[in-house]
């Protein structure tokens, strides 16, 4: 960008190892040490992206390390917990493993207690970047050898036990599955669980969350209980566009594992064709609740998640690129992408995932333009989302239009993929 030099990128990218060294402990960065002390499933895959140019090993070690929370049923959970920095396991976070109770479980891993819910499916996309960046050629393909089957069991949890509506796509079952927790999109369907047995109407906000993870967990995380009961139920576009985009990946990868790609491409077709019958509202894609059977009239920067796939239709793409421009998010917003439609009442310009911008999904949106040759929109993605961390450090996420930090310090995928973006 304009006045910088390139000792200034030297800097800055040796500032974001020493976030990353500061919050790695052995094979796992955490988010942040202060405030989420374990092993996260989609920041961990933001870490092994960034540092790939530079340390294949470290990347490799990082996904290799969240895999051995994977359940039998291939699901990868959102929370590996892990006696780091001088913590016991229990402590630093709340629901912890006394919440989960993975360890009840036959189908977790032994000995490493788990949350019982998952998060977007990068994982593929993650080693594919790893692979296709890597310097020690080997290296990556002995990692990739490694990590195959465990993406492919993954990928096969997400497309039969999670495919709840029955129309090609993976439904998530708790907001934290989104990544985006406190997402307005999922105000709806949490106000419509509030009516349920058991959960009173005043009940606080957060507290709604671990209702619907101990409902869950008391099911005996049973797929029927998914089906039949579970109140909440939602096909994102974000969490679909990211499992369409690792599902490409496994296609390229899965030669060098001796496998066949083409049962990875037909399910990157079977979800491009759920993504467009069933999540697309005429503008944007947008969240299907599977209880109600509506789409959720709001339009977020999940809504913007399935330009991921290169196959999407070019005037689909003409059209969230639209939307994606005009006032509603980058055009009103100094500093983009907000994670909330500018205009919506519930926009907060504060609050995590109900307005501010993030580097992880300017991140995504950089992938998906340049995949569709928006070369340009890429650019302008990256050199913004630079600007940011240049201002403000890595924080979790930024006002969109002072471009202030917001949310935690030192924020491990904020500092891993600013290296990427300076490479
Ligand atoms: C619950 C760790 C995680 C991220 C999510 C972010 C936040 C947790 C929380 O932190 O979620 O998973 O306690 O709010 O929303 O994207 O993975 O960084």
């Amino acid at each position: 960008m304009e006045g910088r030099t390139a000792v200034d990128d030297v800097a800055l990218g040796r500032e974001a190892w020493s976030v990353l060294d500061a919050n790695r402990a052995g094979a796992v960065t955490v988010p942040a040490p202060g405030l989420y002390p374990h092993q996260w499933n989609w920041d961990s895959t933001f870490v092994a992206i960034g540092v790939s140019r530079c340390d294949t090993r470290r990347a490799g070690t990082e996904l290799l390390s969240l895999l051995t929370g994977q359940w039998r049923t291939g699901m990868v959970p959102h929370i590996v917990f892990g006696r780091v920095f001088g913590r016991g396991l229990a402590d630093g976070y709340f629901p912890g493993p006394a919440v989960w109770r993975s360890g009840e479980h036959p189908a977790a891993p032994n000995g490493v207690p788990t949350s019982g819910l998952t998060q977007p499916p990068l994982h593929a996309l993650a080693v594919w970047w790893m692979w296709r960046h890597a310097k020690d050629r080997e290296e990556a393909c002995d990692l990739v050898r490694r990590l195959y089957p465990m993406l492919v069991a993954q990928h096969d949890y997400l497309a039969t036990t999670r495919d709840l509506g029955g129309g090609g796509l993976a439904a998530i079952v708790h907001p934290w599955e989104s990544g985006m927790d406190d997402s307005p999109v999922w105000d709806t369907p949490l106000d419509a669980m509030a009516a349920a047995p058991g959960l009173q109407e005043d009940e606080p906000f957060p507290d709604r969350y671990v209702w619907l993870a101990q409902r869950y967990r008391d099911s005996g995380y049973d797929p029927a209980y998914l089906r039949a009961e579970h109140p909440f139920a939602v096909e994102d576009p974000m969490f679909n566009g990211i499992w369409l985009a690792s599902c490409q990946a496994l296609a390229e990868l899965a030669p060098l594992a001796g496998a066949d790609p083409a049962p990875h491409q037909e399910a990157a077709e079977r979800i491009r064709a759920g993504l467009l019958e069933r999540l697309w509202g005429g503008e944007a894609f947008h969240a299907l609740d599977l209880r109600s059977g509506r789409l959720n009239p709001m339009c977020t920067v999940g809504g913007f998640g399935p330009m991921l796939d290169p196959g999407l239709p070019r005037d689909r793409v003409a059209k969230l690129v639209g939307v994606l421009e005009s006032a509603r998010f980058m055009g009103a917003a100094g500093y983009p992408v907000p994670s909330c439609e500018i205009r919506a009442p519930q926009f907060d310009r504060s609050r995590y995932w109900r307005g501010p911008s993030w580097v992880n999904t300017n991140w995504l949106l950089r992938r998906a333009a340049a995949v569709h040759g928006l070369d340009g929109l890429a650019r302008l993605l990256g050199v913004c989302t630079l600007r940011l961390v240049r201002q403000a450090g890595f924080r979790e996420c930024f006002d969109p239009f002072d471009g202030s930090g917001r949310g935690s310090r030192d924020f491990s995928w904020s500092a891993a993929l600013t290296l990427d973006l300076l490479a």
